[in-house]
């Protein structure tokens, strides 16, 4: 194996062929919505409505997707790796499932998953694809007015973040995907694994916001050179 443990960074550029829109390509969400109104604390207090509005409409768009040729190669790299003592640990900005349903076992929502609610007021969280209101009550405490998408939003602490940095010092290979590298802390690992000494590369459509930060880069649609590269990584 040319890399033991391998730290895989994914974001939207992984989904889009499977016909979710990115963020911040030509036409993508944040051309048609802005940020600060709909994936941000403040505008979800300002007017959780809308937010919920936002989510109810994103979440619909998840429902008639499929996973595509890079998911389903990650979730054989993981297995594969497993298989000869080595690990995989996938991080993803994604809040869709497609890495779990193109096969990958464990998946770091580090931005939350939209077909999860959580109660604002108590913190629970369940599965939940219906549309949200602000008249739905929670299961857990039964307060009402309070459930939103389980989603990490702008001045939010992304998830898992202890799993992930420990995860990230321990790997002998960085390999981000299918993002821009504009949000952080998600942007800021690769920086991370290059103060520790770890080899880094790129794989996404064009070079990133970070793409000088990494040692190696392979440019493409996701669902051809994702699956290039783990036959490369599994026939190594
Ligand atoms: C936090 C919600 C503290 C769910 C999202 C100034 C400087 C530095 C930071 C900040 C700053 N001001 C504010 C901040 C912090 C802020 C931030 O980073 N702002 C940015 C905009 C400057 N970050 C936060 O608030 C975060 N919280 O910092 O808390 C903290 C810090 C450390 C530790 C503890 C606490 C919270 C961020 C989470 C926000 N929520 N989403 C949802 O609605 O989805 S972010 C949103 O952007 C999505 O999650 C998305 O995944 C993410 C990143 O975007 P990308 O995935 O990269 O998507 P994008 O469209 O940008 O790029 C797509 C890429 O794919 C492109 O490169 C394209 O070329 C490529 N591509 C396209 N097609 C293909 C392809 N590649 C391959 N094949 C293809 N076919």
């Amino acid at each position: 194996m040319i890399a033991k443990r391998i730290f895989i960074l994914t974001g939207a550029g992984v989904s889009a062929e499977s016909g979710l829109s990115t963020f911040r390509d030509k036409g993508g969400i944040w051309a048609q919505y802005d940020i600060e109104e709909v994936a941000s604390i403040r505008g979800y207090e300002r007017d959780p409505a809308r937010v919920l509005d936002f989510y109810n409409m994103r979440r619909k768009l998840h429902g008639g997707v499929e996973p595509n040729a890079a998911h389903i190669a990650l979730a054989q790299l993981e297995a594969e790796w497993a298989a000869r003592g080595g690990s995989v640990t996938l991080c993803t900005q994604n809040v869709d499932n497609l890495h779990e349903r193109g096969g990958s076992k464990a998946v770091l929502h580090m931005h939350g998953e939209i077909a999860k609610a959580r109660c604002h007021d108590c913190g629970a969280t369940a599965p939940y694809d219906g549309d949200l209101s602000l008249d739905l009550g929670c299961g857990a405490c039964g307060r009402t007015g309070g459930m939103r998408p389980h989603v990490v939003w702008f001045g939010e602490t992304p998830l898992f973040m202890d799993e992930i940095y420990a995860a990230l010092a321990g790997a002998d290979l960085f390999v981000s995907i299918g993002t821009s590298g504009n949000v952080y802390p998600a942007a800021g690992f690769v920086a991370s694994a290059r103060a520790a000494g770890i080899d880094t590369l790129e794989i996404n459509l064009e070079p990133s916001e970070g793409a000088r930060l990494f040692d190696h880069g392979r440019y493409g649609r996701a669902s051809e050179t994702v699956p290039a590269w783990v036959a490369e990584m599994v026939a190594a």
